[in-house]
């Protein structure tokens, strides 16, 4: 069966690179005609792993195209999820799976709530990548891909095909607390190394703050019933700090060249969700705003 890979950026790039190498069926789905033309004169998709190049002929069309769809990996950014699986939804089969790679929490729900006939799987990943010229890649960080199914736990038969990939992953029946956690590190870690414009070591500077942000997180998670991804959290995200000191975090690196953050699907929901639970959370309502504000002032959308 294809891997029909939706969005042609860093991990979906990674994704499909590593399944072309082990014989498996991919295709990348590009927005239009344009892209596809210039897919098709590169030749191929680069990885770029450990400082070697290979490029492999990973299969392409358009996602206009007519073929049925049965297994997608949507890697798109997270605002842009919604849209882009909507313009291939109806190629979906009935029996089609559907693994949503976003970081954060809120487009996967909103995709889910688009296909009720699919499977969704939630992917909570840990690799690093990212583009060194268009239609090349660079595995940068070695990690886990976390996958789950918020309403079912049986594990999906195709997992032994990324075992054949070489794709780093663990089926968990708990995905929703991996991806709760993930967004709780980031949110206290990735707002204050774009307000301080600092590494993520620096923070060590403002342990205050971080200290105050982690309490918040953690009664939020609990709130909304996450009690497990709350629990250590002020330790690991001072782990973190330490063993990535010398990075700038994700959202450093994207206001920093000039592109879009995912703020909606981290501080935002997460604002969004105390609101909702009237649960207090003073300081990540003002931290939201002040990076609303630096966005703004950098010309940035603050969506
Ligand atoms: P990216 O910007 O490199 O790739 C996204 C791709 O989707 C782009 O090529 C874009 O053109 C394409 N796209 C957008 N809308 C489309 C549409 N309608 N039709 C077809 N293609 C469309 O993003 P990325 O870094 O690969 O990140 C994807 C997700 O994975 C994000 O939520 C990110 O936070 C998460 N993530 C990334 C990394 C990483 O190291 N890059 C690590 C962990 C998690
Ligand atoms: O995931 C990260 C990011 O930069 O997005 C870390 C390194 C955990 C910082 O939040």
């Amino acid at each position: 069966m294809c891997w029909h890979i939706l969005g042609a950026g860093s991990l979906g790039s990674l994704w499909a690179t590593r399944l072309a190498r082990a014989g498996l069926p991919a295709c990348l789905l590009l927005r239009d005609d344009t892209r596809l033309a210039a897919y098709t004169a590169r030749g191929g998709l680069t990885l770029n792993e450990n400082g070697e190049r290979h490029t492999f002929a990973v299969a392409a069309q358009a996602v206009s195209a007519a073929q049925p769809i049965e297994r997608l990996l949507v890697a798109c950014k997270a605002y842009d999820a919604e849209r882009a699986v909507a313009a291939i939804a109806h190629r979906l089969t009935d029996k089609a799976d559907v693994l949503l790679l976003q970081n954060g929490l809120g487009s996967q729900e909103a995709v889910a709530a688009m296909l009720p006939q699919a499977r969704c799987i939630f992917v909570s990943s840990t690799e690093g990548a990212y583009r060194d010229q268009d239609w090349s890649v660079v595995f940068a960080g070695q990690g886990l891909n976390w996958l789950g199914d918020a309403t079912q736990s049986l594990a999906p038969s195709w997992l032994n095909e990324l075992e054949q990939a070489g794709i780093a992953h663990q089926w968990t029946s708990s995905i929703l607390e991996r991806l709760w956690r993930k967004l709780a590190l980031n949110c206290a870690i990735n707002p204050l190394t774009v307000l301080h414009q600092c590494r993520n070591g620096a923070l060590q500077a403002h342990a205050e703050e971080v200290t105050a942000l982690c309490a918040e997180l953690g009664s939020v998670l609990r709130c909304c019933g996450q009690a497990g991804a709350a629990e250590g959290l002020l330790e690991q995200v001072q782990q973190v700090i330490t063993a990535t000191a010398a990075n700038y975090s994700s959202m450093y690196q994207d206001v920093a060249q000039g592109r879009r953050t995912e703020i909606s699907y981290l501080l935002g929901h997460v604002c969004a969700t105390a609101r909702a639970l009237d649960c207090p959370a003073p300081g990540l309502n003002r931290l939201r705003l002040r990076l609303i504000e630096e966005l703004k002032a950098r010309g940035l959308p603050s969506d």
